[in-house]
């Protein structure tokens, strides 16, 4: 095997971000950026010879090119096998369930995950550890440093292999073998959740044969739902979720077929944005808030890591679905003898908070970023993750992981006879209410964006103890994240005024005590409200500022107000304290999550 040294000049932009390298696909296709990217992710990780290495992606536009580019690069490092997804499909928490699995060395995941895909979409490359979960900040780090300073990549002369058919062959020292995509997450799948019951639930709905069926049918649970089954339907919205999703829901479930849309991968995503909230996946929404419509809906993206869930009349905010997941998971066989803790990433809603302190379990709060959690699973501190940006996950894998998500919603409706909208409810009864949302201001200019970071930063000292239209900033920092595993330190991830409503104590503990459930001690859930300012490390184009809005609601009569409404007041005062919109030029977010 000839083995091609070719001389290259670093680019200066390979700073993988919150979730890999993403770039516009032009951006990929220049000559030697894909291989410069790849060939220091081998210098940082490497060395490679004889290891075992994963390779998949999402399907989108130029992930077959890139596939075959890793092939070649990867026969030149003499790895000894590499296990490929077929047709160069792999949804991430696939890739972390065969990194595992197989004990692989690491894994390359092609995927810009939600953002969208096509010719004049993007493209991304992301490299996953031996634990399944994404490279942590000091290989990415590495990974950077190694782009900056190459002066050549190595690169295999042979003939694009056949990625199509499963099946194993030999390229110089490495075995290359092509293995179907889906059988291996759908077998996992199967050991953590008792299929026969999520089969029988299928097939009979909230009608007969489960726990508390009666009481849910007298809520009106299963109004307009068909005769005898449940009436679900996944939008894997063109994306990697459709061929595990027709597996999984269809096949194994015995779901009819046509409970999967929009199942196929299409390189770009059929022109769509594969981003499951509730503007991309509007017509999933509406079909089921339709009286005559299906009694759940579900959504995953490009890769298969988000979920979107939402049942008749409530639609679940991701904040909402990790603390709602987290109170019910002994009714999930893989879950049963309870959670080692809770992890969130510090913008996501604090609902779950209050679930670990009823629990008596952890709750660590850590930066935006799955990589984060990796610690805390291996360490055995936590058992559940999740995060605002639609990603729930457990420790079955290294990622947050969509189907999985949906399955622990079907299998606790389920256990418990309710629906989803019973289910969030009593939740807010029991815990209160976390009405959350988060605004994004898109492609705004990085100099200015930047520039309100550091305003708000330098500033925030003088902002404790102030009292803003009716509110007390009790707190401001600028949130960093100490690594109880690693130790390693990680700074700037967001900057956070958490509120007391004027008039009550110090630290909102008149709000703390109204609450059925209510948090005892110096905890962050306990203030009323709070809002966050945070750049996106996932956009392609400038920068994507968000703003986090939070305000919680103890009394039950008051949950269920619109929640734009609510969080509008706290909306104008993070505008207020920033300057935001008017620095930006915007006098609206470009999107309401
Ligand atoms: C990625 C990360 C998530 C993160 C999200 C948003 O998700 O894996 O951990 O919450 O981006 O990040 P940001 O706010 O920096 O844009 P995905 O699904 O895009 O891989």
């Amino acid at each position: 095997m000839q083995i091609k040294t070719v001389t290259t000049t670093p680019f200066d932009d390979q700073n993988p971000g919150t979730s890999g390298l993403r770039k516009k696909v032009a951006l990929f296709a220049r000559p030697h950026y894909a291989e410069n990217f790849i060939q220091a992710v081998f210098n940082a990780v490497g060395p490679m010879q004889g290891k075992l290495l994963v390779l998949g992606g999402d399907g989108r536009y130029y992930n077959r090119e890139i596939i075959q580019l890793v092939l070649k690069m990867a026969v030149a490092q003499n790895v000894g096998k590499i296990l490929l997804g077929q047709s160069g499909i792999l949804s991430t928490p696939a890739t972390s369930h065969i990194i595992r699995k197989y004990q692989a060395y690491g894994g390359f995941i092609l995927s810009a995950s939600h953002n969208c895909g096509g010719v004049d979409g993007d493209f991304g490359i992301k490299y996953n550890m031996d634990n399944g979960g994404p490279a942590p900040e000091k290989v990415t780090q590495a990974i950077f440093t190694e782009s900056k300073k190459l002066t050549a990549y190595h690169i295999a002369v042979m003939d694009d292999v056949n990625i199509d058919r499963q099946g194993r062959s030999q390229c110089g020292e490495t075995i290359i073998e092509v293995i179907d995509s889906v059988r291996d997450y759908a077998d996992m799948m199967e050991d953590l959740f008792d299929f026969a019951v999520l089969r029988r639930f299928c097939a009979q709905g909230f009608a007969a044969g489960v726990k508390n069926g009666a009481a849910a049918k007298a809520n009106g649970a299963g109004k307009g739902e068909a005769a005898g089954g449940f009436r679900f339907c996944f939008d894997a919205m063109n994306a990697v979720t459709g061929p595990y999703a027709h597996e999984i829901f269809e096949h194994r479930l015995g779901l009819p077929k046509g409970t999967v849309i929009r199942g196929t991968p299409l390189p770009d995503f059929g022109k769509i944005h594969p981003d499951p909230n509730r503007i991309y996946a509007a017509d999933l929404c509406r079909a089921v808030m339709a009286p005559d419509g299906p009694d759940f809906g579900a959504a995953s993206d490009g890769d298969g890591d988000r979920n979107l869930i939402i049942g008749k009349g409530m639609f679940v905010a991701p904040s909402d679905s990790l603390a709602i997941l987290a109170a019910n998971a002994t009714l999930v066989k893989a879950y049963k003898t309870g959670l080692r803790g809770i992890a969130r990433s510090m913008p996501t809603g604090m609902a779950a908070d209050r679930v670990a302190a009823r629990l008596g379990l952890p709750l660590f709060e850590t930066p935006t970023g799955w990589k984060f959690f990796g610690n805390l699973l291996d360490s055995g501190a936590v058992t559940f993750c999740g995060e605002e940006s639609f990603g729930t996950g457990s420790s079955h894998v290294r990622e947050k992981d969509g189907i999985w998500a949906v399955l622990m919603w079907l299998n606790i409706m389920a256990a418990t006879g309710k629906t989803v909208k019973q289910l969030v409810e009593e939740h807010w009864a029991l815990y209160g209410r976390n009405y959350y949302t988060r605004y994004d201001y898109e492609g705004v200019e990085s100099n200015a964006a930047d520039k309100i970071m550091a305003d708000l930063r330098a500033g925030l000292a003088a902002y404790e103890g102030q009292e803003m239209d009716g509110w007390e900033i009790v707190k401001a920092d600028d949130f960093a994240y100490h690594d109880p595993v690693d130790k390693s330190v990680s700074r700037h991830q967001g900057i956070r005024f958490l509120l007391a409503k004027a008039g009550d104590n110090a630290k909102g503990e008149k709000g703390q005590k109204s609450g059925r459930e209510a948090v005892k001690g110096d905890k962050d859930a306990n203030y009323a409200a709070r809002f966050v300012f945070r750049l996106s490390g996932t956009g392609t184009q400038g920068a994507t500022l968000r703003l986090y809005l939070e305000y919680y609601e103890a009394d039950y009569d008051r949950q269920n107000r619109d929640v734009q409404e609510v969080l509008a007041p706290l909306a104008r005062l993070a505008d207020k304290i920033s300057g935001l919109q008017a620095r930006l030029q915007r006098n609206r977010p470009s999107m309401i999550v």
